[in-house]
This record gives structure tokens, sequence and C-alpha cells, in this order.
């Protein structure tokens, strides 16, 4: 059974992240409780994604925190990353499954019902739910959702999830209410004055919310 906590899963964006970067965003957010640190760089050539990956495998080591590669599968195995992320149109998790191993943890996006259901827990390891909400952080995203949308979703199978798509830190209850493993944020992190402020300001909704419900 793979060991991942989806709590707070960090999507780290180049642009967002500015003058800090995303290794040192990276580092704040989960000394801040981050558990899940993704790499999604759209703009990045090979080599700089291989190289990024690389230094963020150095930092999160030693920590508790996943490091999982959007969409590139050669850079996730040269780096051993602990999981691959996929969208819709990145190939059938089936192809991706086979060719990253048994081990590694597999992320898939869905945006509907019927891609939910679609996706076999045999294959994939956890769902990225969303958008939830209109972000301007992902071009071309597929329509928002809502939290009844998230919900219904959700419900489909099995697979934890993250709920994704302009989460901030007011959402966590209403995130976490809908049953939903955890929260994936970009923008409510990335650029922030203290990420690692954000980070322990989610963390402890989360905690509470937790908490709250025995
Ligand atoms: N996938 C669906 S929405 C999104 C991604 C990568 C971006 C979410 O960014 P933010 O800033 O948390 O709204
Ligand atoms: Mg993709």
């Amino acid at each position: 059974m793979k060991q991942f906590d989806l709590s707070l899963y960090l999507v780290l964006d180049r642009e967002l992240c500015g003058s800090l970067g995303m290794v040192k965003t990276a580092i704040a957010a989960v000394r801040g409780g981050a558990t899940m640190v993704q790499l999604r760089d759209k703009d990045a050539s090979q080599q700089e994604m291989l190289e990024t990956a690389k230094a963020l495998k150095a930092a999160l080591e030693g920590t508790n925190a996943k490091l999982i590669i959007n969409d590139n599968i050669d850079v996730a195995i040269a780096v051993g990353a602990d999981g691959l992320h996929i969208g819709q149109h990145d190939g059938s998790p089936e192809q991706v499954r086979a060719k990253i191993g048994a081990d590694m943890i597999l992320g898939l996006s869905v945006q509907t019902a019927e891609m939910a259901t679609k996706a076999d827990s045999a294959v994939v390891d956890y769902l990225g739910i969303g958008p939830v909400f209109p972000t301007a952080t992902k071009k071309n995203c597929a329509p928002s959702i809502d939290f009844d949308g998230l919900k219904r979703v959700y419900s489909q199978n099995g697979l934890p999830a993250v709920a994704i798509g302009g989460i901030k830190l007011p959402h966590v209850e209403d995130v976490l209410a809908t049953g939903i493993d955890g929260l994936a944020v970009v923008s409510a992190i990335c650029g922030q004055e203290s990420p690692e402020q954000e980070a322990r300001a989610f963390n402890a909704a989360i905690a509470h919310f937790r908490g709250a419900k025995g």
C-alpha cells in the first residue's frame, strides 16, 4: 500500500513563485506543513525541468513530503520522484502506469463524473478534481464545478482525491466537508509574502476541521 498524505498539496508555478523560486517556495511550504509538492512547469525545457526536479528531490529529502512531477515521465523516472501527475490528454493511465512501474504514485486530473468513473483504482492512486472555482492560474481551464460538483465527482469511485482550482484558506472547511482528502493550491501559496505562514494557516485550518469532527 502506497503511503501518501494529500492534506495540503502544493502545485508549483514558476511565474507565481517569482524571485523566491520554486525550490525555496517548496521548502518553505513543507516547513509550514505541505504534504505533497508537484513540479508543474509548462514552459520549461526538458533540461530545466530535470534540474528543478533534482533540486526539489534533494530539498525534500528527509521530509515527509512527496515529490510529484507533472506530465513528464522521463523526468519523474530520472530523479526517482515519488509520483507523476497526468491530465486527460497525457496518454492513457494504463500506458503511463506500464512505463513508471507499480511503485510510483500516479495522480490523474478529472473534471467530470464520467472521467472519475473511468479512472481505474488498480492503475491510478489519486484524483485531482476541479477546477472548483474559476482560476487565472491555469490557461484553458475547464468550467468550474463548485462544491456540489466536487462532491458528485468525488463520490464516483473510492479513490483518494484533492480539490483544485481557486482554493483559498476560507474554503478549507467546505472542501473537507465534501469528504475529500485534501486541498491542492497554487496561488494561495506561490508568490505569497510568506509561503511558510500560508501553508501553516492551511494546516491549522485542516487540523481544526479534523479535530472538530473528532
Ligand atoms: N488544475 C486545475 S485548476 C489549476 C490546475 C493546475 C490551477 C489552480 O491554481 P490556483 O491558483 O490554486 O487557483
Ligand atoms: Mg497535463
